[in-house]
């Protein structure tokens, strides 16, 4: 049997921090839908068995019926494929949520807190999602799996813990007791990054998630399982550091800013350094690809002038008023600033 492991999908999320380009939610909303059409098309071409979707498939804070429908449609052209949802934090199975109230395809089938079984040949899949923003139920103290010689597959959407205590209100699950059990695949949701029970978030949802992203497609055989990671979002998020000190200008900063080779991929860059001018860049006059400036960099502290120039003589008065703490370091590097601004122009 063949089947594909998602989570994380976060439909209609508003992608607010990921940027300081207020169109930029927009555009990565349509590449969310695109990422999401590729696993369609590859279960078509793949004639992919089962598709579990392991929570967070959509914001219901922000989630559209129109997204829903769209998602369904999409449900509705892989007929053959079975789907299986477990709801997460962001997507709970609470009253108002689709889960609940929509008309969803045929082949979908919704987990809810309780845990539920579906047996189909040889195959058992087991799955609980999340009744609310928080849960701390550890359903998994009742799963009991009755015959080892089935593939046995768990669904649900929390986060893994090492030690003993269940601390946590992502549903926590002991690693212990998970491996106890004796599932032949765990299809979990919720830590974006890739690792060995997630898939991590289908597109890349920010800075904290560079890399590749995407979904992972498994083949079982005789209860062997082979299992391979497939890219769904054709952008990595990069972030780099960029130094400035040997930069005088801010024109030249955005000159040295749009000679860097972004290719596809989205960029944060992390100014470094000591600024030899006010840095109070816009945007709109950098390269798209650059979606996030950060400016980390240190005033050139120009203490040494310290001669009987107009300049020197005001920065001795200044650094008596730090001296005295007369003024904090904040105001102390803006007049300072201002000072350097005014004499070097
Ligand atoms: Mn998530």
């Amino acid at each position: 049997m063949k089947f594909i492991h998602m989570a994380d999908v976060h439909f209609d999320a508003p992608f607010k921090t990921i940027t300081d380009r207020a169109e930029l939610g927009e555009l990565r909303r349509l590449e969310q839908r695109e990422a999401f059409k590729n696993v369609i098309e590859f279960i078509k071409e793949n004639k992919v068995d089962y598709l579990f979707i392991s929570g967070d498939l959509y914001e219901q804070e922000y989630i559209k019926k129109s997204t829903i429908i769209y998602i369904n449609n999409l449900f509705k052209e892989i007929k053959d494929t079975k789907i299986f949802i477990t709801p997460g934090n962001h997507d709970p199975y609470i009253n108002n949520s689709y889960y609940k109230l929509f008309d969803w395809s045929d082949n979908v089938k919704i987990f809810t807190e309780n845990v539920e079984k579906v047996e189909i040949g040889d195959i058992c899949i087991y799955g609980y999602g999340f009744n609310n923003y928080e849960m701390n139920l550890n359903q998994l103290k009742n799963i009991n799996i009755d015959n080892k010689n089935k593939i046995n597959i768990l669904i649900t959407h929390g986060t893994i813990i090492n030690g003993n205590e269940l601390n946590g209100i992502y549903n926590p699950i002991s690693k212990n007791e998970l491996l106890n059990k004796g599932f032949d695949y765990i299809a979990l949701g919720h830590i974006h990054k890739r690792d060995e029970f997630y898939p991590g978030s289908l597109i890349s949802m920010g800075f904290d998630e560079l890399g590749e992203h995407g979904f992972i497609y498994g083949e079982i055989n005789n209860k062997k399982i082979n299992t391979k990671f497939i890219k769904a979002d054709k952008r990595e998020l990069k972030e780099i550091n960029f130094d400035i000190s040997n930069i005088y200008s801010e024109d030249e900063l955005i000159e040295k800013l749009n000679l860097i080779n972004t290719e596809n991929n989205l960029y944060k860059i992390n100014l470094i350094g000591e600024r030899n001018f006010l840095i109070n860049l816009d945007i709109k006059l950098i390269k798209k690809n650059i979606i996030k400036i950060k400016n980390n960099t240190n005033l050139k502290i120009e203490i040494k002038e310290n001669n009987n120039t107009l300049k020197g003589i005001i920065i001795k008065q200044l650094n008596k008023k730090i001296e005295n703490k007369e003024i904090n370091k904040n105001e102390y590097e803006e007049i300072l600033e201002l000072i350097i601004k005014i004499f070097n122009n």
